[in-house]
C-alpha cells in the first residue's frame, strides 16, 4: 500500500515539475539523490521529455575559479534569456556558504533568479555511482525545461572525468603560476577539453600557460582533428572574456551539430549510462545475495585451501543471475 503511494506521489511530482513547478523540482532532484522508492520510475516518466538542454562541463584543478567562472557564464547566459541549472560536484561548495564576500554577492544574484536553479551535490555519501546521479539530476533540469545546464567538477576523480566525459562541451580551466597546474592539466584531463579556459589572466604568467597550452596542442593533437580545442584567457572575478568563451561554447555547439560528433556523444552517453545503472543494479543484487549468512562459511573454506575463489565466484555469479527477485 505504502509501495503505491509513493508511486502516485512521484508521479505527481513530475506532472508538477512539467508544468514548471520549481518546489516539485527541488523535491525530484533530492527523491533521485536519496535512491528513494519511486525515483526510477520518474525519472523513465520524464525521460521523453529530456534532450533538449545542452549540457557543458567545467573541471579543472581545486581553486582554479570554476565556481566563479560558472556564476560569470550563469550570468551572460541570463542575458541572453536562458534558462540555466548549475550543478556543482563540489565538496566544499562556495554555492552554499564558505566563499569570500565578493564570491558570495554575485551568487546571490543568481539565488535570486527564478530561472537559474542551482543545485550543490555532496561528493561524499552518495549511494552508487556519483556519474550516475549526476547524470539524472542534469535530466532532471532539462525536462524542467533549462536551455543549458552547467555542470562544475574539479577534474581529479575518476568519477569527475566522467561527468565530464557525458557532457556536451567540456571546458578544462587551468591558471597560471599554479606550479603544478600544467601537470593537472595534463593529468588526463587534457583529452576530454573542448575548450581550453585560462582562468585569471589578470595574474602574471597568463600568456605563458597559453603558449605551453599551444604547444601541448601541437605535440598532440586531439581527435578528431576536425575540432581544435581553442584556448580563452577570462578573468572570472571581473567578467572579461566571458562572452568571448560563450561564443566559444556555441562554436563548439554548431561544430556538434554540424559533424554528427554531437549525436555520437550522447550515443556514447547513453551507452555509459545503461552501463552504469546495470552496475549498480548488479551490485546491489550481489550485496543481497551476499548478505546470506551461508556465504561466510564458503569464504571461510576458501581460506582454508578447501574450495578455491573461482568455483564459489561462479557459484554467486549464478546465483545472482538466477535467483529470482
Ligand atoms: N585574480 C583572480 N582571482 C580569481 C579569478 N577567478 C576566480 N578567482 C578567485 O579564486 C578563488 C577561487 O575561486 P573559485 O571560483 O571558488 O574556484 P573553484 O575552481 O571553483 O574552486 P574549488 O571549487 O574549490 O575547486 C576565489 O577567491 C576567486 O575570487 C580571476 O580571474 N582572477
Ligand atoms: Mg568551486
Amino acid at each position: 500500500l505504502t509501495g503505491a503511494r509513493r508511486e502516485a506521489s512521484a508521479t505527481e511530482l513530475v506532472e508538477r515539475l512539467l508544468a514548471g513547478e520549481r518546489l516539485a523540482l527541488a523535491r525530484l532532484i533530492s527523491l533521485v539523490e536519496r535512491d528513494a522508492p519511486g525515483a526510477r520510475q520518474a525519472l523513465q516518466c520524464l525521460y521523453p521529455s529530456t534532450g533538449r538542454a545542452r549540457l557543458v562541463g567545467i573541471t579543472g584543478p581545486p581553486g582554479s575559479g570554476k565556481s566563479t567562472l560558472t556564476t560569470g557564464l550563469a550570468q551572460a547566459l541570463r542575458a541572453r534569456e536562458q534558462r540555466v541549472g548549475i550543478v556543482a560536484i563540489d565538496p566544499t561548495s562556495p554555492y552554499t556558504g564558505g566563499a569570500v564576500l565578493g564570491d558570495r554577492v554575485r551568487m546571490m544574484a543568481l539565488y535570486a533568479d527564478p530561472h537559474v536553479f542551482i543545485r550543490s551535490m555532496a561528493t561524499r555519501g552518495v549511494l552508487g555511482g556519483l556519474a550516475r546521479h549526476t547524470l539524472d539530476v542534469v535530466q532532471i533540469l532539462d525536462a524542467f525545461g533549462k536551455d543549458v545546464i552547467l555542470v562544475e567538477t574539479v577534474g581529479v576523480g575518476q568519477d569527475e572525468v566522467e561527468i565530464a566525459r557525458a557532457a556536451d562541451t567540456t571546458l578544462v580551466v587551468g591558471v597560471p603560476n599554479l606550479g603544478d597546474g600544467i601537470q593537472a592539466i595534463k593529468a588526463g584531463i587534457l583529452e576530454i577539453a573542448d575548450i581550453l579556459v585560462v582562468n585569471k589572466a589578470d595574474l602574471p604568467g597568463a600568456a605563458r600557460l597559453v603558449t605551453e597550452l599551444r604547444t601541448m596542442l601541437h605535440l598532440s593533437p586531439p581527435s578528431p582533428a576536425a575540432w581544435v580545442p581553442p584556448i580563452q584567457e577570462t578573468v572570472a572575478t571581473d567578467g572579461r572574456g566571458i562572452d568571448d568563451l560563450l561564443t566559444q561554447i556555441d562554436r563548439h555547439g554548431a561544430y556538434l551539430l554540424a559533424s554528427g560528433a554531437g549525436a555520437e556523444r550522447r550515443a556514447g552517453r547513453a551507452q555509459r549510462q545503461v552501463r552504469a545503472i546495470v552496475d549498480d543494479r548488479l551490485q546491489r543484487r550481489v550485496g543481497e545475495v551476499l548478505a546470506r549468512a551461508d556465504w561466510a562459511a564458503r569464504f571461510a573454506r576458501i581460506a582454508a585451501r578447501a574450495e578455491d575463489p573461482y568455483a564459489v565466484a561462479e557459484d554467486l555469479v549464478s546465483e545472482v543471475l538466477h535467483d529470482g527477485d
